[in-house]
């Protein structure tokens, strides 16, 4: 097989870029010094975290001049989310380190006023602009297919200003801001989404890159497809994964979290099985989720860090599985079996090499938003929030917020923030306050869930995964009062967590409150519905969705 050549220069979580090429028949060699650059024939540059730390890592490790030098030389070279960033002068983010220069202009950051930032999820990559269709694809790129991407800071589409210096613009929307999705001239391709987290349709644009086919033409007639712009509405398949009595590694799934079967009397039965994890993450990605979470939601306490079952699974679920795969459940510092210490770091590091997009962190973030109130609002700068932001970048870290309702008959008689709800308590209580748990929601603490989300958004955290244990495995629908709640009170994206029970529930939380994505579980387990028929639903109420393309 042929090779390609990967610089994986920051953070070392490649694998699954490396998973996608070797999918679509290359093998990669990594890059380990500037010396292995001239060797290269196809030179990828996936880019991770921010602007500034991705270039001032490629400047002193020497990799600038053989970067230029291989570009020179006319051979193919390919740039990834950061990786295109690169190529431009230089970005808002980091306004005094210089890019490679490629194209003369600089990133800005997206506006918030009006949506999340960062920008995460699936949108276009279209290189037919204002009506104008065309019969090319460039690298395999189809305007109505749609690839995932994550990134705060954006090349502006400013119509003709690539085009006049000979470059091949494929542009997405976000909001009203018009931006640079891919970008190809001669040898260089880059693009801000990721292909390989991008399913089929990413993996098509790998291909193309790698057999240099620049122009094809277009599998499908422009003016046929629908080629909406804008994010799609993101469905997210939840898998809890336990060991069972038995010692085996089962999907489970609860009510109010609690997993076991109940026999009508007692609920101390066995804990659910619902199936293999690997295999029902498969069958997620194939019926068109978005994205897969795993929860390991018993940390597995009685094994060393390193023989952890969930690292197996990411490294067989990533085989085939190209969209992002989440992993939560256990990250926070700890000790390991031998008595060594091991950081939260260390743990996601693990992860990120086993295949994992982002960690989601549950317990550990209640404490560390703890002790940010408790020492004024300051930023320690170690907590596992902060250190692995700073490490992979905001967007690979998602905080899971397990928030339970206790009611109160007003507000004045809690000092947490409350809302007026429309479903009151068992006593007529009109008023609730969300309180935080910890370990599964089995301790509450003294923190609501608007002080937690504020205070992990300033540590640094990237998207929050929010659940609700009143209504989970419910089957009644989110809670929209506490996701309209917490959209209110953050700029970072929002899931919406716990209740689903049939696609109108989908409908209800994209059209009722401003969340960035919305997940389920158990209604997908018990085979009530499929993701396909979720999205299809949707698509019909007049949502943007992505469709699973073979
Ligand atoms: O605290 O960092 O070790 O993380 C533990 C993680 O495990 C947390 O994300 C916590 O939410 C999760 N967890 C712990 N115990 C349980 C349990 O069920 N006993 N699972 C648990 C929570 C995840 C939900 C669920 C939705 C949708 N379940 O996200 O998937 O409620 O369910 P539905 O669609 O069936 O209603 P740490």
């Amino acid at each position: 097989m042929p090779a390609v050549h990967l610089l994986d220069y920051v953070a070392g979580n490649v694998r699954s870029l490396v998973n996608a090429i070797e999918k679509v028949g290359y093998t990669v060699e990594l890059v380990k010094s500037p010396a292995d650059v001239p060797a290269a024939e196809k030179l990828i540059i996936p880019g991770v975290g921010h602007f500034g730390h991705c270039l001032s890592q490629l400047e002193k490790a020497g990799y600038i001049d053989p970067i230029h030098a291989h570009i020179k030389a006319g051979k193919p070279f390919m740039g990834i989310c950061v990786g295109l960033q690169a190529i431009f002068e230089s970005s808002e983010e980091d306004p005094d380190v210089k890019g490679l220069g490629l194209i003369p202009s600089r990133l800005q950051k997206f506006r918030d006023e009006d949506k999340s930032v960062p920008h995460i999820g699936w949108n276009s990559a279209n290189t037919s602009r204002k009506g104008k269709a065309t019969e090319d694809s460039l690298y395999g790129l189809r305007p109505s297919s749609k690839y995932y991407y994550v990134h705060s800071y954006a090349a502006r589409y400013i119509e003709g200003e690539l085009e006049k210096d000979g470059w091949a613009v494929a542009t997405a929307k976000y909001g009203d801001e018009e931006f640079v999705g891919a970008v190809a001239r001669d040898n260089v391709f880059a693009t801000q989404f990721h292909p390989e987290k991008s399913g089929e349709a990413g993996l098509r644009v790998l291909k193309a890159f790698l057999e240099g086919k620049m122009h094809q033409k277009l599998a499908e007639n422009p003016s046929a497809v629908s080629t909406k712009e804008g994010l799609t509405r993101r469905v997210i398949a939840c898998l809890d994964v336990r060991t069972n009595d038995q010692g085996d590694l089962v999907v489970t799934k609860g009510d109010q979290y609690d997993v076991r079967e109940k026999d009508g009397v007692s609920t101390g039965g066995s804990v659910r099985n619902l199936g293999k994890p690997v295999d029902m993450a498969k069958k997620y990605y194939e019926q068109g989720a978005d994205e897969i979470t795993f929860l390991n939601i018993t940390s597995f306490r009685n094994c060393p860090v390193a023989d952890t079952p969930m690292l197996e699974i990411l490294k067989r679920t990533s085989e085939t599985v190209f969209v992002p795969l989440t992993i939560g459940g256990g990250i926070r510092d700890t000790v390991d079996t031998d008595g060594t210490k091991i950081s939260a770091l260390d743990i996601a590091t693990m992860y990120f090499k086993s295949g994992a997009d982002k960690v989601s962190i549950g317990s550990d973030a209640v404490t560390a938003a703890e002790e940010y109130y408790a020492s004024g609002k300051t930023l320690s700068g170690s907590t596992a929030i902060e250190s692995i932001s700073s490490a992979y970048g905001n967007q690979a870290v998602v905080i899971s917020v397990d928030p339970r309702r206790v009611y109160i008959s007003s507000p004045g008689s809690t000092p947490h923030h409350t809302i007026k709800t429309k479903t009151p308590g068992p006593n007529g209580e009109e008023y609730c306050w969300y309180q935080c748990t910890i370990k599964g929601g089995r301790e509450g603490r003294d923190i609501d869930v608007r002080q937690l989300v504020t205070a992990v958004e300033a540590m640094g955290a990237g998207e929050i995964l929010l659940n609700c244990i009143d209504k989970d495995g419910s089957n009644s629908g989110f809670d929209l009062e506490l996701i309209n709640d917490v959209k209110a009170a953050i700029k970072i994206p929002v899931i919406a967590s716990s209740g689903a029970g049939n696609p109108d529930h989908f409908r209800e939380v994209f059209d009722e409150t401003a969340t960035d994505a919305a997940l389920g579980a158990g209604m997908f387990h018990r085979a009530e519905y499929t993701v396909k028929q979720v999205k299809e639903y949707l698509q019909e109420k007049g949502q943007l969705v992505r469709q699973y393309e073979q």
